[in-house]
């Protein structure tokens, strides 16, 4: 099967590890996405944490929700897992005496977001409290070691999930390096990211793993022998270029999003 990216091949093929999934801040098995495109909920707004606006669901992709935040543009949408502690249910904020906000960005005038709110809210599809699965707790210390081969958000295309090796460990930091990709997405965050995932996850929630990049970054101390054989496993996996070709002609990755409607088997 050369046609797809295996973990079990790569991990030979790499002869590397995985990093097992205690070290992760994520389900064993992965929250069943309950959510249907257009339902809206709550959420803290990702570039004003301290916010909690109205964000519809625009789009479904295995565990996680594409979000866009009621009177902001469409160019900030966010994803978030369905166990995220970022969103909740309409109603939660006020029950805890707090209000609803606008979004950093706001379209309109400041003055009429209460009534543009009254006009958001009425006779919506609101998200039930079922939808909203619990974050689980974070693993005590930090686990991870480098070379550990693990599934993560690119940052820089967040509906993505790529194979990535821990790069560094710092304290409660963690390096998250793109296999195949030169550095150029690398970037460090918290061990209990929600960002970051176990080998197997995506085919667990119908996600598709991104295959590696193409560009192999050779470590200075590699030997001639050791880089045509890094280029030889290369070879053997799916190349990136035969992927865009299957990729012609079809939709690009941002309507397949919106129109995924529910988490494949
Ligand atoms: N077309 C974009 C996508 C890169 C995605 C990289 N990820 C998978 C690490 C680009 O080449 O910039």
């Amino acid at each position: 099967a050369k046609e797809t990216f295996n973990w079990d091949d790569y991990l030979n093929e790499t002869s590397s590890v995985a990093a097992p999934p205690n070290c992760f801040r994520q389900s064993r098995t992965p929250p069943r996405n309950d959510f249907k495109i257009g339902m809206k909920l709550e959420a803290h707004d990702p570039r004003n944490v301290t916010s909690v606006c109205i964000a519809t669901v625009i789009g479904i992709t295995g565990a996680r929700l594409r979000l866009r935040l009621d009177g902001s543009d469409d160019k900030n949408d966010f994803w978030r897992l369905v166990d995220s502690c970022d969103i909740q249910q309409i109603g939660t904020c006020e029950k805890k005496g707090d209000m609803l906000q606008p979004p950093l960005g706001f379209r309109m005038n400041a003055s009429s977001w209460p009534m543009f709110l009254l006009k958001t809210l009425n006779g919506v599809d609101m998200a039930p409290a079922t939808c909203f699965k619990k974050e689980i707790q974070k693993p005590l210390q930090n686990f991870f070691k480098t070379g550990m081969k693990l599934e993560a958000v690119d940052k820089k295309n967040p509906y993505l999930i790529c194979p990535a090796t821990i790069g560094d460990v710092k304290g409660d930091d963690v390096f998250i390096t793109f296999d195949g990709w030169k550095g150029a997405f690398d970037y460090w965050c918290k061990y209990d990211s929600r960002d970051i995932f176990p080998i197997g996850w995506c085919s667990l929630t119908g996600d598709s793993l991104q295959p590696p990049g193409n560009s192999v970054a050779l470590p200075k101390t590699t030997s001639p022998t050791a880089a045509s054989q890094i280029k030889g496993i290369r070879r053997s996996m799916q190349s990136p270029q035969k992927h865009v070709q299957a990729q012609k002609g079809r939709k690009p990755m941002r309507d397949k999003c919106l129109e995924q409607t529910s988490a494949p088997p």
